[in-house]
C-alpha cells in the first residue's frame, strides 16, 4: 500500500490531520513535540465514481482503494544535526512513498510556534535538504572509491555530484527537475527529498475565504509555472481544525457541515486524491451484486499486470479483460445490458489499463 508521510513543524496540526484522515486518535496538543512516536493509520480514498457503480450494481459492499498515512513527530530548526527528535523523524520519512509537508497558518496565542506559512516551508525544507546532504556526501566519498576500480559506477558519482551542488544551497530535491535517470541513480540512496510532495497550508477556521491567496503564496514559492516543482508538488489549502471536526460527525450531519460552511466535500478528499495522482497511481473498477471495488494501479500498467492485483492467479493465467469505461456502463444501466449491445471490448495482454475503466478478467490456472 502506497504511504504519504505527514511532515512539518511542531504545533502545525500533523497530528490533527492525521486523525480527520484516518478516524484514528493519535494525541493532538498544543505543545511542541506532543507526537513522539510515529502514528500509521489508513485513510480510504473516497470516489463518487465507485459509490455510483456500487449503486447501479445494487452491491452487498463498496469497497475503497486506501492508502496509509503516517504521522511523523514534528521537525525543529537543526533535526538534520539530531536536535529535537530530528533522526528518529528523519528516519520515519525514509519510508514514505509521498511526503506531505503541514504549514500553518492559522494564528492562535495559545498554540506555541510561528503561524507563517513560508516559515514553516523554509525550516522544513532545509532540514530535510540538509539531512540528504549528509547522505549524498557520505555516499559520494564511497562511491568515487568504488568508482575507480569500476567504471560502471561513473554515472552514479555524476548524480551524486549534481545532487550535492542543489542540496548544498539548501534546496530540496524536489525543486531540481531531476532527471528520471538521476532518480534511478540515486534510488538506492533512499534520499528524502526525491520524493513527490504536497503541501497543506492549514488555515485559521475563521480564515476560509484566504484559501485561495494562501495556496497562490505556496504555489509561487513551491511550483510557479514553468519551474521543476510544477510537476512534483501540489498545494492544497484547508482547515484543519474544521476538517477534524467534521470528520468525527457521521452521514448527513458531516455533510449538512460542510456544505453550511461552503466546503462542498471537504477538502480531505481531494486531498487524497491529489496526493494519489502526484504518486501515479489510478483506479480500476470491478463491479458485481456482491461488491464493487476500487483497485489501485500505476499509470502505464497493462491488463495482466491490473488482474494481479486482484489475484495473482489472475495474472499467471490471463487470457482477455472484458472492459467498458465507468461513465458509459453507467448511462447503459448494466453489464449485461451493455454486453447485449456489444459495448464490452475484448482486450488482450498488451493493452494498457486507463483511469476509471471497469473489468472482467478472464483466466485460467
Ligand atoms: N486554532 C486552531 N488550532 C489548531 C488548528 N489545527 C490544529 N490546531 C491545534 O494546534 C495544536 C497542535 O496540533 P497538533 O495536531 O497536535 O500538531 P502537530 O503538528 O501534530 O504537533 P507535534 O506533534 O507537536 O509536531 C492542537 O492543540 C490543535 O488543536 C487550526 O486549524 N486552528
Ligand atoms: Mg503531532
Amino acid at each position: 500500500m502506497e504511504r504519504f508521510g505527514l511532515v512539518g513543524l511542531p504545533n502545525a496540526g500533523k497530528s490533527s490531520l492525521y486523525n480527520a484522515l484516518t478516524g484514528g486518535d493519535a494525541l493532538a496538543a498544543p505543545y511542541p513535540f506532543a507526537t513522539k512516536d510515529p502514528n500509521i493509520g489508513v485513510a480510504r480514498v473516497p470516489d463518487p465514481r465507485l459509490d455510483a457503480l456500487a449503486v447501479m450494481s445494487h452491491s452487498q459492499k463498496t469497497v475503497y482503494a486506501t492508502v496509509e498515512v503516517v504521522d511523523i513527530g514534528g521537525l525543529v530548526e537543526g533535526a538534520s544535526k539530531g536536535e529535537g527528535l530530528g533522526n528518529k523523524f528523519l528516519a520515519s520519512i525514509r519510508e514514505v512513498d509521498a511526503i506531505v509537508l503541514v504549514l500553518r497558518a492559522f494564528v492562535d496565542d495559545d498554540v506555541a510556534g510561528p503561524s507563517d506559512p513560508l516559515e514553516h516551508l523554509r525550516v522544513v525544507e532545509i532540514e530535510l535538504a540538509l539531512a540528504d546532504l549528509e547522505t549524498v556526501e557520505s555516499r559520494l566519498k564511497r562511491t568515487q572509491k568504488a568508482a575507480r576500480m569500476d567504471k560502471t559506477v561513473a554515472a552514479e558519482v555524476e548524480a551524486l555530484i549534481r545532487a550535492q551542488a542543489w542540496l548544498s544551497e539548501g534546496r530540496p530535491l524536489y525543486r531540481a527537475g531531476v532527471s528520471q535517470a538521476d532518480l534511478d541513480l540515486l534510488a538506492p540512496h533512499f534520499l528524502l527529498t526525491t520524493r513527490r510532495v504536497l503541501a497543506v497550508v492549514n488555515v485559521a477556521e475563521d480564515e476560509l475565504a484566504e484559501i485561495p491567496e494562501m495556496e497562490a503564496r505556496i504555489r509561487a514559492e513551491l511550483a510557479p509555472p514553468g519551474s521543476a516543482g510544477e510537476h512534483s508538488v501540489e498545494v492544497l489549502g484547508m482547515s484543519v481544525q474544521l476538517e477534524a471536526e467534521a470528520a468525527q460527525l457521521i452521514g448527513s450531519d458531516r455533510t449538512e457541515m460542510l456544505e453550511a460552511l461552503g466546503l462542498g466535500e471537504g477538502a480531505l478528499p481531494r486531498m487524497v486524491r491529489s496526493a494519489y495522482h502526484l504518486l501515479g497511481l489510478r483506479t480500476f473498477f470491478t463491479t458485481g451484486e456482491k461488491e464493487t471495488r476500487a483497485w489501485t494501479f500505476r499509470a502505464g500498467a497493462k491488463a495482466p499486470e491490473c488482474a494481479g492485483r486482484i489475484h495473482t492467479d489472475m495474472q499467471r493465467g490471463f487470457i482477455r479483460a472484458d472492459m467498458i469505461a465507468w461513465d458509459e456502463l453507467l448511462k447503459i444501466g448494466s453489464w449485461n445490458k451493455a454486453k447485449d449491445l456489444g459495448k464490452i471490448r475484448v482486450e488482450g495482454k498488451d493493452y494498457e489499463v486507463v483511469d476509471g475503466d471497469t473489468l472482467e478478467i478472464r483466466f485460467n490456472v
